[in-house]
């Protein structure tokens, strides 16, 4: 594929073998491929995603609710495999017509209610528990802000910066240059807020610290994309500070594993159902029973 010589024709048409690592899967229509019911447990609250770092946000708030007791956060956390497409599945596209993880059953209340978008399921978490976002008008409103500039920032960093680095077939320098520039402001954002203030929305730790730090701190340890070193990230040292003290939570690193099928098989909980499972139920110790 020439990206100079490509001009485009006047109605787009949809070719199968664009290339990239989730051409597969990607495609032009919405709604579901095939019939499947989803799997549902015991808990009030069932959850369907897998450790992108848009799904380890919501593992991450569940953790944080149950170690500050709100056990009415019990829930069961089932594997989506994006990549083979379960996420075009009946059930799934009942609760996420989006066809994105992560998604959320509640169960709890008298009719299931469904929420989409991990922003959203964030702050149905915090006003359902009444948790990690202050009560007061002026510091909901900054945690709100970040915790919606996150969402509108994320794409630029996912879908431009690390599919056109990573993922792409070609490396196309125009689009590379164009969403590095962006990632590098959007540090720069961050570690500017984060030097006058110890967490974004302020003295407190909360829902915008829960959906950014899977996204910019993993970027500023350099766990996205391999691109530490191409985007200098050790120079945001604000962000790598609140990295380091939101990383060492012991919520955050439980959320970290529900869902994940890479990395080292002691650090993948491909499911949770129980709180145990981080014990006895990890990827290595199932491997050793079978
Ligand atoms: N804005 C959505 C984005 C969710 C999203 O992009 N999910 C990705 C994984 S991180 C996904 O499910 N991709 C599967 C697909 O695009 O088919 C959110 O924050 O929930």
């Amino acid at each position: 594929m020439d990206q100079t010589a490509y001009s485009p024709p006047p109605v787009w048409s949809w070719t199968k073998e664009s290339g990239g690592r989730f051409a597969n899967i990607n495609r032009p229509v919405a709604g579901a491929t095939h019939d499947r019911e989803l799997p549902v447990g015991a808990h009030p609250l069932q959850l369907y995603s897998v450790a992108t770092p848009n799904g380890v946000k919501v593992t991450v708030m569940l953790e944080e609710l149950l170690a500050a007791g709100h056990a009415g956060a019990e829930y069961d956390a089932w594997l989506i495999n994006i990549s083979e497409g379960d996420q075009f599945g009946s059930g799934f596209v009942e609760i996420n017509p989006n066809s994105k993880i992560p998604a959320l059953l509640d169960r709890s209340t008298p009719k299931p209610i469904r929420v989409f978008e991990s922003g959203s399921i964030l702050l149905y978490l915090a006003e359902k528990f009444g948790a990690f976002l202050p009560k007061d008008l002026a510091g909901r409103t900054e945690c709100l802000s970040w915790l919606f500039w996150q969402m509108g920032a994320g794409p630029y960093l996912g879908g431009g910066f690390g599919h056109f680095y990573a993922y792409a077939p070609t490396k196309i320098e125009y689009a590379i240059d164009r969403f590095a520039m962006e990632v590098k402001r959007q540090l720069d954002v961050l570690d500017r807020r984060l030097g006058e203030s110890e967490y974004l929305g302020g003295k407190e730790y909360s829902i915008a610290d829960i959906a950014t730090a899977p996204w910019y701190g993993a970027l500023a340890k350099g766990l996205v994309y391999g691109a530490g070193e191409f985007l200098q990230v050790q120079d945001y040292k604000n962000v790598i500070r609140w990295t380091d003290q939101i990383f060492d939570r012991p919520a955050f690193k439980r959320g970290r594993m529900v869902n994940r099928v890479m990395g080292e098989p002691s650090e993948q909980l491909h499911e949770r159902h129980d709180a145990s499972d981080f014990e006895l139920r990890t990827a290595d110790k199932l491997e050793a029973a079978d």
